[in-house]
């Protein structure tokens, strides 16, 4: 006789309230003892709960996003022979959940912290596992690692899971490549500590089952991207398709809202790499619209983060009169995809200052005079590319990039401006910025305007940029919402300078006013930061002395 039984979370070492990432199984399925139910994910491993018990599923209790623990009831099995099912359900029978014992005690891992001295990084507590492949590693010498940054992963047949560092500083020495196979107490690289003794590092608490599967979980660590928050409703219940990654990598497809089961694999035992994801965005980028969806909706996946378009309109426009079909130029192909990404991709506000520029315009005038001569020129768009400098100097989360879960600072000044071509436009970079004069930028910017209109520019030209300055000042235009440029994080537009009225406490004076649009990745710059940049360059344009404070 039938008979129903619960399959419940087996032990799964320290880990609690885990959310559910995916589920493999539906009502009707039958399946088999050690059969995936679901992935959970923390931001240390990702792990399956195999079912302890073949049979036909008739309750699936549990839905993506839910938050579950050992003991948590998953499903309810109809056993095909109630007599020949598996034993106890719960604490799943250890064959189904090997990893079970895991991590319980905090990790022995690192060496004792001498202040500042070298240290060696272990590998902590992983439970019943002994000879795990290190399948990838994120630290080299040189880097700067903190506590509990993730210096490789390990992957079981069983469990794929993160080795944390215990400490912080910089990576000396790296004791293991990738294919060795560490224990707990494996030496796993050498640091230089930071300051004083270094804090205890989480143990790697492995747990059971097999590894990972794909989807967009509401992984606490994760910075909440639309997607990710998504996948928690209900209606993003995905039910089979199992995919092979890291928790990184994982974190890496949720960052950039990738849906991981699109994407192809290239690691051993067909594990999706970093690069995997890379190259699914870049693929996705290039091919332009799929059939139904667009290049975002492509790249994004269909778990709510998509945009799930209409296709674009096909239209007879013969029909309706006379036309001429004439094809994109290779740059307007090219930048038009580069658009297309960032304008769907990045939260972008844009944000409006006017800076009074009478002082600066007459100075210029007056520089350009005397200096007509010998052949020199100032440009308006010199001036604001040095008061750019200052200003991100000021503020230095406009000069960084996204990069995963961090944030990079760039110590570099160099200042790309948009230059208008007979093909398209095109954005020159004009490197260290900081180290040149005013008349130098002015000299280089005019330049490599030129080279890019003769069509001359070559990829060196336009690489490296840190921030974004497009200037339409020269035709016309009062605000307008520039699109960032990235990985930069901001973009300055600016338009033409006009004479206003302005109060001045006792009447109306005329000042040059120039209009100037922010744009900024909300990702990294709020708006309070955004109108305080604003504020400092149009005060830095108003009085040009204060460049050099
Ligand atoms: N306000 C008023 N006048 C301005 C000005 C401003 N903000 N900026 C420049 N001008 C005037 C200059 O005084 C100059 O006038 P004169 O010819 O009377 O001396 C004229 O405009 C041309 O200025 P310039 O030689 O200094 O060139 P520029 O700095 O304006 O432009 C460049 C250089 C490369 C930025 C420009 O040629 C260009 O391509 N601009 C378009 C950029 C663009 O398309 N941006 C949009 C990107 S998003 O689609």
């Amino acid at each position: 006789m039938s008979q129903l039984i619960e399959v419940k979370v087996p032990d799964i070492g320290d880990f609690s309230d885990v959310p559910v990432i995916e589920l493999f199984v539906k009502v009707g399925d039958t399946i088999k003892v050690d059969d995936a139910i679901a992935t959970l994910e923390s931001d240390k491993a990702t792990m399956d709960v195999p079912s302890s018990h073949a049979g036909v599923v008739k309750e699936v209790l549990v839905n993506v996003g839910d938050k579950v623990s050992q003991g948590s009831l998953m499903i309810k099995v109809e056993a095909a022979d109630a007599g020949a099912a598996a034993p106890a359900p719960a604490a799943a029978a250890p064959a189904a959940a090997p990893a079970a014992a895991a991590a319980a005690a905090p990790a022995p891992a690192a060496a004792p912290a001498a202040a500042g001295g070298v240290i060696e990084v272990k590998v902590p507590d992983i439970g019943d596992f002994s000879d795990v492949p290190v399948i990838e590693l994120f630290v080299k010498v040189g880097d700067t690692i903190k506590v509990d940054d993730a210096i490789a992963t390990l992957e079981s047949d069983k469990a794929t899971m993160d080795v944390p560092s215990s400490h912080a500083g910089v990576v000396k020495e790296v004791l293991v490549k990738v294919g060795d196979k560490v224990s707990q107490g494996s030496a796993m690289i050498k640091i230089e500590a930071v300051g004083a003794a270094a804090a205890p590092s989480a143990p790697v608490a492995p747990a059971s089952a097999p590894a990972p599967a794909a989807a967009a979980p509401a992984a606490a660590a994760s910075p909440a991207p639309a997607a990710a928050a998504a996948a928690t409703a209900p209606s993003a219940v995905k039910i089979g398709g199992k995919v092979h990654a890291s928790p990184s990598v994982r974190a890496y497809g949720r960052e950039l809202g990738v849906d991981l089961a699109q994407v192809k694999a290239s690691g051993p035992k067909n594990r999706i790499l970093k690069e995997d994801i890379t190259a699914f965005i870049k693929g996705a980028m290039s091919s332009g619209v799929v059939p139904g969806k667009t290049v975002a909706a492509a790249a994004v996946g269909s778990l709510g983060g998509g945009l799930d378009l209409l296709p674009w309109p096909k239209v007879d426009f013969a029909k309706f009169g006379e036309v001429e079909v004439k094809p994109l130029s290779r740059i307007k192909k090219i930048s038009g995809q580069n658009l297309a990404r960032n304008w769907a991709m990045i939260p972008a506000v844009t944000y409006h200052e006017d800076a009074d520029i009478t002082d600066l315009e007459a100075f210029r005038v007056q520089m350009n005079k005397e200096y007509e001569k010998s052949g020199k020129k100032l440009t308006m768009l010199a001036f604001i590319i040095k008061a750019a400098v200052r200003a991100l100097q000021e503020f230095p989360e406009f000069n960084t990039s996204l990069d995963g879960d961090n944030l990079v600072y760039k110590k570099y000044f160099n200042i790309a401006f948009a230059a208008d071509t007979p093909n398209g436009l095109v954005v020159p970079v004009i490197k260290n910025a900081d180290t040149k004069s005013v008349f130098e930028i002015a000299a280089e910017s005019g330049a490599l305007a030129k080279k890019a209109r003769d069509g001359k520019m070559g990829p060196a030209d336009m690489s490296g940029a840190c921030f974004t300055i497009s200037s339409l000042g020269g035709i016309g235009g009062t605000y307008f919402a520039p699109i960032v440029n990235a990985p930069e994080v901001a973009i300055l537009g600016v338009n033409k300078s006009a004479m206003k009225p302005v109060w001045d406490g006792k009447a109306f004076v005329p000042r040059l006013t120039l209009p100037m649009s922010l744009t900024a990745d909300h990702r990294v710059i709020d708006g309070a930061l955004a109108t305080r940049f604003n504020v400092y360059l149009a005060q830095l344009l108003a009085d040009f002395r204060r460049v050099m404070l």
